[in-house]
């Protein structure tokens, strides 16, 4: 799935601001004359979360409407017209001048739709219906009462537009897609590139792959709709995380000596695989460090916040870590965009949280998530940030789960061979995808929701329990998960729960655990920063409190001590 561009033949306008905005609690709809548009409607912005736009409907989930009258930016009958949604969360339905034109389920994942023949050439009457309401029928799930909302995982389920809103255009007949795996043989880097265009007849495509100082091409006829292309680039100058070398890959679409479509990608060559009890960037053993992480702020919600992601991407390198984890869905393009520049490696999750394999819900389940880690990999499979994919996190103990995985594990391995595969896996429970998987991701609280404020123990049974999976599976664990709440600014010694003390000594000792196992390829603590979740009486002010900096990204104890054992560099 190619992000929208903006060149010569390809444009786009970003249709982010103040719309018009309205609950709909009865689920009436907007009346009658709809086509028309609906009265009364406040502003929102978009894109953000609705939740903490305003004084009054926090934790209602929906239904609401959005509206946004707008002229047509463009003269272009010649070109094809999109509508590109980055994130919706979670279910909706758009018209357009009093048409429908889709309806999408699932946040955290574009949708785009073709609008050549409906919009019009002044103005312009865009309705999306949005609903977030919680049903064990979604992906995430409905399902705990101790939690308002109801959630069956940890983390307030914002609603709303998230993501930008993008219109755009493509050349009628022209490039479609483009997908490139890289491999390497010595100093020389292999770009295997497949391109997507429409049924073009007469018509080449010129390749450029341009680098620091030089630039490499090729031309070739195009002969099928999705045609197969290589690169072989001497002495490359390979993607890692010190030197995330980035090279621009120009896809032209030739017809009678002129160009009609050109797309340019940014691509890394590097290579990452599993090899006994490593993992391998590179052809060379890498350890992972790092957080799992939330889409989460004041007031913009689950919403797209670019300095955000920056101040992240920041503390991240100033504590010393190298990776993350989509915990537990999609983030932004942008964001897998930053990582590829500022060389991070990404364990990119699905939106499949708390899948329970009940009877009533496990084919709506399997097929939910079959469309998500295709939509996924077709918009992530070109970053070289993306080491992994992680088909859950913390699915429920079942015995149909291990064939559930096996199915979403073989169409994920059919549509990219070229990473590791994990499944996240909840402590206590058996999790029979790491049968298959090539990576064991577990996480742990040993010395938080067990063994409660008594570390020794904790440590003991963590070291047990990663031995005890090795010898079973041999495979590399990631421990993807571990941490304790702690409320900023409370202290303690001896160290206590919920104070500083205690999460930077959970911390440290956890780490040690890890880095005394060979087996262990990274450790990736929960979370970076503090974050908002449903209320329960486990949550207090419904925070959960295990980020290292606060909500605001102000550090805790633990920031500093992580500086200083990641940033010596001897893991
Ligand atoms: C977990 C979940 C994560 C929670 C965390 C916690 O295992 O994966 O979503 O937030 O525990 O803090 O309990």
């Amino acid at each position: 799935m190619l992000y929208p561009q903006r060149n010569y033949h390809r444009h786009f306008v970003d249709l982010s601001g103040f719309w018009d905005f309205r609950f709909d609690p009865d689920d009436k709809g907007i009346g009658e004359n709809w086509a028309n548009g609906f009265n009364y409607g406040r502003p929102i912005a978009v894109p953000a979360s609705w939740n903490d736009q305003f004084a009054d409907n926090r934790d209602f989930l929906g239904p609401a409407w959005y509206q946004l009258k707008f002229k047509k930016p463009w003269n272009c009958d010649t070109k094809k017209t999109m509508i590109r949604f980055g994130s919706v969360n979670y279910l909706s339905d758009l018209w357009l001048n009093g048409e429908m034109v889709g309806h999408h389920e699932g946040g955290h994942l574009p949708f785009e739709y073709d609008i050549s023949n409906m919009i019009l050439s002044e103005d312009n009457l865009l309705v999306l219906r949005v609903d977030g309401r919680l049903s064990e029928n979604h992906v995430p799930p409905s399902g705990n009462p101790m939690n308002n909302p109801k959630t069956n995982f940890d983390f307030y389920p914002f609603c709303g537009i998230h993501r930008p809103v993008l219109l755009y255009t493509i050349p009628i007949e022209g490039l479609r897609d483009i997908s490139v795996r890289t491999s390497i043989k010595d100093t020389t880097g292999i770009l295997d590139i497949t391109i997507e265009t429409t049924n073009l007849r007469d018509s080449h495509v010129n390749l450029s792959l341009k680098s620091f100082e030089s630039e490499l091409t090729n031309t070739s006829k195009i002969e099928e709709k999705v045609q197969k292309l290589t690169l072989e680039v001497k002495k490359a100058k390979f993607w890692n995380t010190e030197t995330p070398n980035l090279y621009d890959l120009t896809v032209d679409i030739v017809k009678l000596d002129s160009i009609i479509d050109s797309y340019t990608l940014k691509v890394g060559i590097r290579t990452i695989k599993v090899k006994g009890d490593k993992l391998l960037l590179n052809n060379k053993p890498i350890y992972l460090t790092g957080f799992g992480r939330h889409e989460d702020f004041p007031i913009t919600g689950r919403g797209y916040v670019p300095a955000v992601m920056i101040k992240d991407y920041s503390l991240m390198n100033w504590v010393g870590a190298n990776s993350f984890r989509t915990s537990h869905y999609p983030y932004s393009e942008q964001m897998m965009d930053l990582a590829d520049r500022l060389g991070f490696l990404v364990i990119d999750e699905i939106p499949a949280v708390g899948l329970t394999f009940s009877k009533d819900v496990i084919d709506r389940e399997l097929e939910l998530c079959n469309q998500y880690i295709e939509e996924l990999i077709k918009r992530d499979e070109n970053h070289p940030s993306v080491i992994m994919w992680s088909l859950a996190n913390e699915p429920h103990n079942s015995l149909k789960s291990g064939k559930f995985f096996k199915v979403l594990y073989d169409k994920t391995r059919e549509l990219d061979n070229s990473r590791p595969i994990t499944v996240v896996n909840m402590m206590g429970v058996k999790e029979r995808a790491f049968e298959f998987c090539e990576v064991l991701c577990i996480n742990r609280y040993y010395g938080w929701y067990m063994q409660p404020g008594n570390i020794d123990e904790a440590c003991d049974m963590l070291s047990k329990e990663m031995d005890k999976l090795y010898e079973q599976y041999r495979k590399p664990i990631l421990i993807s998960e571990f941490g304790a709440d702690t409320i900023p600014g409370w202290h303690s010694q001896p160290p206590e729960m919920f104070s500083e003390e205690y999460q930077a000594e959970f911390i440290e000792r956890y780490i040690e655990v890890c880095h005394s196992k060979p087996y262990v390829i990274g450790e990736h603590i929960w979370n970076l920063c503090d974050f908002k979740t449903s209320q329960g009486i486990t949550r207090m002010g419904s925070m959960n409190y295990k980020g290292v900096f606060t909500r605001d990204r102000r550090p805790k104890l633990a920031a500093h001590l992580l500086r200083k054992i990641w940033n010596k560099k001897e893991v």
